[in-house]
């Protein structure tokens, strides 16, 4: 690892010693590497007898209830000092919903995430875009810490396992292969991990995504696939990624979105990339980030608007015109 990479791992263990109570959040919309990342620091944090709250925005969904100690996550405050804060895989501290306004009480802000798009906007920034994940980087730090046990290695492990699609995606790398090899000394059963968080849908499910699917379109020479989705099924898991799994079946398209109505002038836009195209960039124009191949961004316009805005954006950026 770079000198700098230890550095900042080494600063931060010094944080932990120094301090007593913590307090640990993550983005809105929880995943794997959200919640992997959080419940494995909070273990780490717990071994040093440590006084912890992991706090969220949102409720933890079904899908990741088999991780340990997601019980102990809280939804709402409760008054008491916190010494620090820590603020995982989130590129910018808006992404902690009403998490956010509680970092102003912790004495300091630890942001740990690995966004390309990461604004910096703790009192110590680690930020690493080439890693996976930012379970992977608990796992630097785990290690510089010489803690590990079956449940910090089984959060950590979700985590990695969902932010590379299961070790599909490019930011894939020998290192993470590496540490995924160490983790699974502590008994971890991929099959299994992927039966909870991958078998979720229900018949109406597959229903919903059939109907999506079905509604694809196509830029002339089939470089942008995309589809627009008028009512969005807000459950407790998201669909987002199975359908874009499909989507991705496709041989000839580079960029894939995915336009969501959330209300008359809202839409979510979720883009993933499987050329040079780099979709941080895509979703910085219009105000969103995330990483240079998976991004999204939420526009103050309505579904058809968002369409041809988005649309005509990336037809520019693949004709090289942006
Ligand atoms: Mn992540």
């Amino acid at each position: 690892m770079k000198r700098a990479k230890i550095s900042k791992i080494k600063k931060i263990v010094e944080l932990i010693k120094n301090n007593n109570s913590f307090l640990i959040t993550a983005h809105m919309n929880l995943e794997g590497d959200a919640l992997g990342s959080e419940l494995s620091l909070f273990l780490l944090l717990k071994k040093l007898n440590k006084k912890v709250t992991v706090y969220n925005h949102d409720a933890t969904p079904d899908v990741y209830k088999f991780l340990p100690k997601h019980k102990l996550i809280k939804n709402n405050f409760k008054k008491g000092k916190i010494d620090l804060a820590f603020v995982l895989d989130c590129s910018d501290s808006s992404r902690a919903g009403k998490v956010e306004d509680k970092l102003n009480d912790a004495g300091n802000v630890v942001n740990i995430d690995h966004h390309i798009s990461n604004t910096f906007f703790g009192d110590l920034n680690w930020v690493e875009p080439k890693m996976s994940s930012a379970s992977e980087m608990i796992y630097h730090l785990a290690k510089e810490m010489r803690i590990m046990d079956k449940n910090i290695a089984l959060c950590i492990y979700t985590g990695i396992f969902t932010d590379t699609g299961s070790f599909s995606y490019a930011n894939t790398s020998p290192d993470t292969h590496r540490i995924v090899s160490e983790l699974m000394k502590f008994n971890i059963k991929p099959h299994l991990i992927d039966k909870e968080i991958h078998s979720l849908c229900v018949p109406d499910d597959i229903d919903f995504i059939g109907k999506c699917i079905s509604r694809l379109k196509f830029a002339p020479g089939q470089k942008i696939s995309w589809i627009t989705i008028s009512r969005w099924q807000k459950k407790n898991y998201d669909l987002t990624e199975i359908i874009f799994s499909i989507m991705k079946l496709l041989k000839k398209p580079e960029v894939f979105v995915i336009f969501k109505r959330i209300s008359k002038d809202r839409t979510r836009i979720n883009f993933r990339s499987c050329s040079k195209l780099d979709v941080n960039k895509v979703a910085k124009f219009f105000g969103g980030g995330g990483h240079k191949r998976a991004s999204g961004t939420t526009l103050n316009k309505n579904l058809k608007e968002s369409e041809k805005k988005v649309i005509n954006f990336i037809k520019g950026c693949l004709n090289g015109k942006k």
